[in-house]
């Protein structure tokens, strides 16, 4: 079925005009966290900020001119650094997090590093606070109010099995031991804080900071949680394993479904409507090669097998203006996927191409009373040198990392 998946997706006619590389940089070390994208100095122009291995924080405008670069230089102690390869004490594994924390109308850029360190830049690059930790800092941080007081505090987690919750000038306030290390990123979900963990728990604390509710999983969490909000104004937790399944867990820590992949599951679900049906997909990469695309009960709608991992999170935006989004995949393959956010009407049987070239073209050709199913689309293709990390977006432009260090500005042209 999937190498007739593929003949299908060539006879399709693949989206018009095209991608255009811009502008690249090449930065002499690897890349390992996606970039993040944000107007933060407030001009009304996004900036996009990249986070390297060798420890530096480098802004960019939207469309590829450097404005600011920052260099992390707190060491790891003499033990830790045996550990470490050389060079990466300061790597910045994680996507930075762009958050207004002292309220002047401007975005920070805070990140942590392998040595354990949390930098808090203003949207300049000049360094405001640092917190250090007991071991490496491999998620994201997140704002959110985890003790109840109104205020919101900075919280992430670290390898040394603690999440720790600062205040917005970077002052400690809780260390809250989970019983192992801390890869993904904290969320906040119905006044509950939720914390997953390198053992698999997905862990609901209180703002006394007890535990409210644990749901395991048999894997690995690296992957943020996210936050799903049902048509019938429910509000789920949506977060992937590493044992192969995304859990969709209700408000009091049960679970609602769970959907199974073929592959470990290793970043943050986007969750939007990506159709214009007034519904929210939940879209999510999985290491069995496959973009998901599942409806709010977790069935799926359509699936895109590309050639290898997908590790980045998925990224929905109208890269050509048309109207509809796209979905903006980097896959392990070295490629950079854009499929069509709707995906396509396939014929369930095969032989021919007869139905397909009847469908060819604008989607009101195609006939939803035959029986199919949709499958996914890709309008463009990009090749690049290496392993796609992640992309963001930047004003019109869609912006890639890649392991070996080059960061890519995409453009679509007519
Ligand atoms: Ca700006
Ligand atoms: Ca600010
Ligand atoms: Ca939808
Ligand atoms: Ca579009």
């Amino acid at each position: 079925m999937a190498s007739l998946k593929k003949i299908f997706r060539n006879a399709f006619r693949k989206g018009s005009g095209s991608l255009i590389e811009s502008k690249k940089y090449d930065l002499g070390t690897q890349i390992i966290a996606e970039p993040a994208s944000g107007d933060i100095d407030n001009d009304g122009v996004p900036e996009v900020i990249i986070g390297t291995r060798d420890g530096h924080v480098i802004a960019y405008t939207e469309t590829g001119e450097k404005k600011w670069s920052f260099k992390a230089s707190g060491t790891a102690d003499e033990v830790e650094a045996m550990f470490l390869e050389a060079g990466a004490e300061n790597s910045i594994d994680s996507k930075p997090f762009l958050y207004d924390i002292n309220k002047d109308g401007k975005q920070e850029v805070i990140v942590g590093t392998q040595s354990g360190v949390v930098y808090a830049l203003d949207c300049k690059g000049k360094h405001l606070w640092s917190f250090k930790a007991g071991d490496a800092v491999k998620g994201s941080a997140k704002a959110l109010d985890a003790d109840g007081d109104g205020k919101e505090e900075i919280v992430f987690g670290s390898s040394d099995g603690n999440a720790y919750v600062l205040d917005m000038r970077g002052k400690p306030k809780k260390k809250i031991s989970v019983g192992s290390s801390i890869e993904s990123t904290p969320a906040k979900f119905k006044g509950l804080m939720i914390i997953c963990t390198s053992k698999g728990e997905i862990i609901a604390y209180n703002k006394e900071y007890e535990k409210e509710w644990v749901y395991k999983t048999k894997g690995r969490i690296t992957a943020e949680p996210n936050v799903l909000i049902m048509k019938n104004r429910e509000e789920k937790i949506v977060v992937g394993s590493t044992d192969n399944n995304l859990y969709c867990i209700n408000e009091d820590g049960t679970l609602n479904w769970l959907f199974e992949t073929k592959g470990a599951i290793y970043s943050k679900a986007e969750i939007t409507d990506i159709n214009n049906d007034r519904e929210k997909e939940i879209i999510f990469g999985s290491c069995d090669n496959n973009l998901y695309v599942l409806d709010e009960e977790g069935k799926r709608i359509w699936s895109y097998e590309t050639d290898f991992w997908i590790i980045g999170t998925p990224l929905v935006m109208d890269i050509n203006d048309d109207g509809r989004k796209e979905i903006i995949i980097g896959s392990y393959d070295n490629n950079i996927y854009v499929l069509s956010g709707e995906g396509v009407y396939s014929v369930e049987y095969i032989p021919g191409l007869s139905g397909i070239t009847a469908q060819e073209g604008s989607y009101s050709d195609i006939n939803t009373q035959t029986p199919g199913e949709v499958i996914g689309k890709n309008l463009w293709l990009i090749r690049v040198e290496d392993i796609v990390i992640g992309c963001c977006q930047a004003g019109r432009n869609l912006l890639a990392g890649t392991k070996n260090g080059s960061v890519i500005w995409l453009k679509h042209n007519y």
